[in-house]
């Protein structure tokens, strides 16, 4: 059987990453596409280069044209640019969403039966427009941000319990940022919700509370600390566990930025939600039942998304 190939849009810290974990677990050969003329080449013979010692099976190709892209079967998607000093959310918008145009114009033209993975900021509003600009069906593509901030919600958690990072579980709903609704209910200790947790007197609520807090700003707690750059390796790490639950057809469970069609009362908006990554894409959206205080915190989520959306329509309206 050929091996499968995996597509890497954007070379820079979580590109170069993806290529490298793609690698070392042997998913299939590796595309690494920049619109830097060298970066891709480079990082792609570097990572060849390590094939001997880590005893890896895959070929790693850095390109410039789409071309090269041509007939992936996933694609994970990193290209754009941070914001700088100066610049506003609405000016890096502008930026990234002309950066998903011609994205999404090279995966219709030349992969349109890949599995799509954005990641590239601000995420919501661009899986949107990415799905706008390829489209792709919406079972073929979605955002990574929610195994990102549950890999942080369970890490936290299981230092809190001094337990191991494998017996805890996190549930994280909404879009990806300030607002996001991580859930003390669906999250469990080897299946003991927190909330019971709380009540047996093994952590307290101001303590589960500041781990929500700082799962929230998990994202700029990196950024604070490394200056010149945001998170890379939990975020390759975690869009390789959505690429590898398609390519391997494990139908995980994992919250995912994907189209809701009326599921949790939205419309036609990406937000993160629990769905079932197999063969097919997505092949579930899982809906569940939210108490008064989760059904406020995700409808200020949904609400920030949508704004953000709203304001890309506003700077390409042929998206609305
Ligand atoms: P960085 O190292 O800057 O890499 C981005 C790469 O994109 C650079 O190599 C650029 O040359 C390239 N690029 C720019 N424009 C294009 C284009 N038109 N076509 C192809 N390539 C292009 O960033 P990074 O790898 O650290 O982060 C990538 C993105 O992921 C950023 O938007 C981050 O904000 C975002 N991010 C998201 C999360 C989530 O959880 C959603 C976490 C961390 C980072």
């Amino acid at each position: 059987m050929a091996r499968s190939k995996i597509a890497l849009i954007g070379a820079g810290q979580i590109g170069g990453t993806l290529a490298h974990l793609a690698a070392l677990k042997e998913l299939g050969d590796v595309v690494l596409f920049d619109i830097a003329e060298g970066t891709p080449q480079g990082k792609a013979l570097d990572l060849a280069e390590s094939g001997p010692v880590e005893g890896f099976n895959a070929s790693l190709k850095g390109a410039n044209s789409y071309a090269d892209i041509a007939g992936a079967d996933v694609i994970i998607v990193t290209a754009g640019v941070p914001r700088k000093p100066g610049m506003s959310r609405d000016d890096l918008l502008g930026i990234n969403l002309k950066v998903m145009d011609a994205v999404g114009d090279g995966i219709k033209q030349y992969a349109p039966d890949a599995f799509v993975i954005c990641i590239t900021n601000p995420l919501d509003a661009m899986v949107w427009a990415l799905q706008k600009a390829s489209g792709l069906s919406p079972t073929k593509i979605v955002g990574m941000a929610g195994v990102l901030d549950s890999a942080r919600f369970r890490y936290f958690l299981s230092e809190e319990f001094k337990v191991s990072v494998e017996d805890v579980t996190a549930f994280v709903l909404g879009g990806h940022g300030d607002d996001m609704v991580p859930s003390l209910r669906y999250s469990t200790v080897a299946g003991i919700p927190l909330t019971d947790l709380v009540k047996i007197g093994w952590t307290t609520q101001e303590r589960l509370d500041a781990i929500v807090d700082r799962t929230r700003k998990g994202g700029g707690e990196i950024v604070n600390l490394l200056k010149t750059g945001s998170a890379f390796y939990a975020p390759a790490a975690s869009a390789i566990a959505m690429a590898e639950s398609y390519l391997k057809d494990k139908r995980r469970v994992l919250p995912c930025a994907a189209q809701l069609n009326g599921e949790y009362g939205v419309d036609n908006l990406y937000v993160g939600v629990p769905v079932v990554i197999g063969a097919n894409g997505v092949e579930k959206i899982v809906e569940v039942a939210l108490d008064e205080t989760e059904k406020a915190m995700f409808a200020k989520s949904v609400a920030s998304v949508k704004g953000l959306v709203e304001a890309c329509k506003a700077i390409n309206p042929a998206l609305a």
